[in-house]
C-alpha cells in the first residue's frame, strides 16, 4: 500500500510549529530545548512501513514500560532553528523494542543523529504523566528565559513559586491550577534528573530545572506550548514588578479562591489560605 509523505503529516507539523516558535520566543538557544510527541501506531502507518527499521539506537536506560511506543523526537545536539529547514535530518521517529533497550529508527535523525540527550527525562516523564492521564502526549523542555532567572532570585518553595506565579497574571491559577514543581540543579541527561523531573510530574505537569530551565507536558502541542508561555509570562511580569520596584499591591487568595470557582478548576491542596 502506498504511504502518504510524512512531512503532510499533522504531528509533523505540529513539531515544526512549535519548535520555530520556541526559537522565536528565545527559549532555545544552540542546541537548547528538546521535545517528545508520543504517537499511536494508526497514526504512524499512514506514512511509514512500520517493518522497516532504518536503524537501531541504544537506550542508557530500561524503557521497557513504553515498549513498541511510537514517538516524534527531536535530535540530540540539534538545533531548533533549524527544524523547519530539514525536518529529517532534525527530528525523528522512533519506535521503543520490547525490551526497552533499544529503539527502532523509522524515519529521520538522518546522517546518523541521534534523539535528545534528555531522553530519560522525556520518557520517564512519559510514563509517570500516563499513569495519571490516559491522553497524555508530549513532553516538551526549554529555557524560558524568565522562569530560569527567576529559579536564581525567587525563595526556592514550589508552593511560594507557584503562589508568586499565580499572582502575576490572572489566567495562571486556570491555566495551572496544580502549581509548578521545582528541582534543585542536578546534572542534564541523567537518570537521577529523569527520576526526579518524572516523580514531580505525577503532581505538575511544569517542572521548574533550576538555573536550567523548564519541563511541560500535556495532551497536544498547543497545550503544553501554551502552559510553557503562561507561566513564562508570569515570570516576565514578575521580573518588571521587582524592577519597578517590588509588589506593593496583589490579586488576593480571596480572589484566587473566587476565580477557581468562576472556572471550575482546584487549586492544589493548602496553597491558598483558607477563607
Ligand atoms: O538538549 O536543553 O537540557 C539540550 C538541552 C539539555
Ligand atoms: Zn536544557
Amino acid at each position: 500500500m502506498s504511504k502518504e509523505n510524512i512531512l503532510t503529516a499533522p504531528f509533523v507539523k505540529e513539531m515544526i510549529e512549535a519548535t520555530q516558535n520556541m526559537y522565536q520566543k528565545g527559549w532555545d538557544e544552540r542546541n537548547g530545548g528538546n521535545i517528545t510527541y508520543l504517537l499511536n501506531e494508526e497514526d504512524v502507518e499512514k506514512y511509514l512501513d512500520l517493518t522497516e527499521v532504518k536503524r537501531v539506537i541504544p537506550t542508557i536506560f530500561d524503557a521497557s514500560k513504553l515498549a513498541n511506543r511510537y514517538f516524534l523526537v527531536t535530535g540530540s545536539g540539534k538545533y531548533f532553528k533549524n527544524v523547519h529547514l530539514a525536518p529529517e535530518e532534525n527530528i525523528g521517529l522512533i519506535r521503543v523494542q520490547e525490551n526497552g533497550k533499544n529503539l527502532d529508527l523509522l524515519w529521520g535523525l538522518e546522517n546518523g543523529a541521534v534523539p535528545t540527550s534528555e531522553l530519560p527525562s522525556h520518557f520517564m516523564s512519559h510514563i509517570a504523566r500516563l499513569s495519571v492521564d490516559k491522553e497524555h502526549k508530549i513532553v516538551m523542555h526549554c529555557h524560558a528565559t524568565h522562569l530560569l532567572a527567576m529559579t536564581f532570585t525567587h525563595t526556592p518553595c514550589e508552593k511560594e513559586l507557584t503562589r508568586t506565579l499565580w499572582q502575576m497574571c490572572t489566567e495562571c491559577l486556570v491555566v495551572f491550577p496544580e502549581g509548578v514543581s521545582l528541582l534543585p540543579w542536578l546534572i542534564p541527561g541523567t537518570n537521577e534528573i529523569g527520576e526526579a523531573t518524572a516523580t514531580a510530574m505525577k503532581n505538575t505537569r511544569l517542572v521548574l530545572w533550576a538555573y536550567h530551565g523548564v519541563y511541560g507536558s500535556g495532551r497536544d502541542m498547543d497545550e503544553v506550548f501554551g502552559l510553557i508561555e503562561t507561566a513564562e509570562k508570569a515570570a516576565e511580569v514578575y521580573t518588571y514588578v521587582q524592577a519597578q520596584g517590588g509588589v506593593k499591591q496583589t490579586i488576593t487568595d480571596e480572589n484566587l479562591w473566587a476565580l477557581a470557582e468562576a472556572f471550575g478548576v482546584t487549586p492544589r491542596e493548602n496553597y491558598l489560605e483558607k477563607i
